[in-house]
């Protein structure tokens, strides 16, 4: 039996700072070795010094960290000793995967998992335990060193049937930690892949083109699995298309209902045209629980769509953001700043017509150029990242000039961004609280007081402590 421990790293910038999320890469992968002896440490939610971090890997016979691109480099940073103590690290995720030659050349990390992480890591975990460090060459979809050569073995094939997959292993981590603004929250996965070709998404080249899902009775078993725990109250399903087949959407709310749940909001990631093509859908969904939407909406001028190739206009938002008002759903619109050809006053109109249309959350990020995109190509190719840059220092702060705007004026423009709808009145007086008395909207009432009560604990007292 291998003794195993499993890291999420900290990441304490950005939105991570107002939402603490299972770290269900990590969960989903200890999944996959129940005859091992699995511990998951998730230091996003429950940060360790170098101390304790050293003393807890020195247990373990292999760690395995999830790396996006946010966590490589401070990940680097704690691992320089942790490696000290001889266990075997393996690396899997965003980062890793895309990136996968500068990331094996680090000293700290012998083992990389590229993309889906359920098939090979336990071959892998089998592997390390009967034959050692050197006998890798037959493990499918994995990145090491032999004698400082670095082998990428063959690709993985993807896993078609995906309610083959095992339950995360939820009962691994502590719920206490983890809340979305406030409320206790949880996530579920239950589709893979994109058949669309945004420049700036690495999900397509990740989880591959061919969307793949799990079935409307999984889903709800895994509802189920969620709900053991009262506690929980929002549960995200953090699949990139999860309305991407309406009909397996409106089966999961049918059974959903029968199933009985409704004391839990659901949220969910989806795009304009699913959501204008299919009223219907949104209907089944509110009634099955659901509160919120997630769009990416990313910009208002028509040129910058195109180029980024979302495959939306301004209409289309609008008639979204209508019919989920009308179906008694919110939206969540995020939006990119520093759009190739964008200018200053382009991207103040987007923030403009945001509130114009009735988003009712918003959130802007600048471009960023990640590993595994087309966008990340171009700008390669371009020489539009600055000379020396390394995705090991960077924290969220943009990455990329345009012709238009300097990185310095792009991360002002984020900042306009988020004081010009949370600072203004439509946020307080506008379309958001007419909403809210609307009979559909009745949600609001139930879920309000705990955002009042829970933000109270998780983000004032906390912070009144301090001073
Ligand atoms: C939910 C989500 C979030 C949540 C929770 C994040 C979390 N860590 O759990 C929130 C909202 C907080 C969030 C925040 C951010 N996110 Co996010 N997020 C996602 C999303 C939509 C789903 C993640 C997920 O749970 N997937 C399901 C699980 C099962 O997949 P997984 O974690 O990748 O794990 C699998 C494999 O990667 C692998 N694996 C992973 N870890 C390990 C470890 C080992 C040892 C092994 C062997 C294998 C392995 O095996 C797993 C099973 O197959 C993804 C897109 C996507 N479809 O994956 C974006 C994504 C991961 N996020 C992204 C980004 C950019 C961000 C932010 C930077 C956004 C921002 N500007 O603030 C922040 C950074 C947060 C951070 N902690 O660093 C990018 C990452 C790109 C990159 N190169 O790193 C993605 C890919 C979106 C995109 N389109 O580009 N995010
Ligand atoms: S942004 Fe969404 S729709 Fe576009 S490629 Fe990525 S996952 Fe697909």
């Amino acid at each position: 039996m291998m003794k195993i421990l499993l890291v999420n790293p900290e990441f304490n910038i950005g939105m991570s700072r107002v939402i603490k999320s299972p770290p269900l890469g990590v969960m989903n992968i200890a999944a996959t070795v129940p005859e091992h002896d699995v511990k998951i440490l998730d230091l996003n939610a429950q940060p360790l010094s170098q101390a304790q971090l050293d003393r807890e890997i020195s247990k373990f016979d292999v760690l395995g960290i999830s790396l996006m691109s946010t966590t490589y480099g401070s990940t680097l940073e704690w691992l320089k000793s942790a490696k000290k103590n001889g266990v075997t690290t393996i690396v899997g995720g965003f980062h890793p995967t895309m990136d996968p030659n500068d990331v094996i050349s680090n000293s700290e990390i012998d083992i990389i998992v590229r993309g889906e992480g359920e098939a090979t890591f336990p071959e892998l975990i089998t592997e390390l335990e009967n034959r050692g460090t050197n006998q890798l060459q037959d493990v499918k979809g994995i990145t090491y060193k032999d004698n400082g050569r670095v082998i990428h073995t063959e690709k993985r094939p993807i896993i078609e049937n995906m309610d083959s997959l095992p339950f995360a292993a939820r009962d691994l981590v502590n719920y206490d930690q983890y809340h979305y603004l406030g409320i206790p929250a949880d996530v579920i996965e239950t589709s893979r892949g994109c058949p669309y070709d945004c420049t700036f998404c690495s999900v397509q080249n990740f989880w591959e083109r061919k969307w793949r899902c799990k079935s409307p009775l999984r889903m709800v078993k895994e509802v189920a699995q969620v709900r053991k725990n009262k506690s929980r109250k929002i549960i995200f399903f953090v699949d990139d298309n999860f309305i991407m087949d309406p009909k397996r959407v409106k089966k999961f709310c049918r059974l959903l209902r029968e199933y009985g749940q409704d004391r839990i909001f659901l949220c969910c990631q989806a795009s304009v045209g699913m959501i204008i093509r299919n009223p219907d859908m949104l209907k089944e969904m509110r009634k099955a629980g659901f509160v919120l939407l997630f769009v990416g909406f990313e910009s208002f001028k028509q040129e910058s769509l195109e180029i980024m190739k979302k495959h939306h206009n301004i209409n289309q938002a609008r008639k979204a953001v209508k019919l989920c008002h009308d179906n008694g759903l919110c939206v969540w619109g995020s939006f990119i700043v520093g759009n190739i050809g964008e200018t200053r006053k382009d991207t103040l109109k987007t923030f403009k017509i945001a509130k114009e249309i009735g988003t009712d959350i918003f959130m802007c990020n600048p471009l960023t150029p990640f590993p595994g995109t087309v966008l990340n190509e171009q700008a390669i190719e371009n020489g539009w990242m600055p000379e020396g840059f390394t995705w090991r220092d960077w924290d969220l702060e943009p990455v990329m000039d345009t012709d238009e705007l300097s990185r310095d004026e792009i991360a002002d423009l984020v900042r306009i961004g988020h004081k010009s709808f949370y600072l203004s009145k439509y946020f307080f007086a506008g379309r958001k609280n007419l909403n809210l008395l609307r009979p559909k909207f009745w949600w609001w009432w139930k879920i309000g007081p705990m955002f009042i009560s829970n933000g109270l604990k998780h983000f004032i007292l906390p912070y009144l402590r301090r001073y």
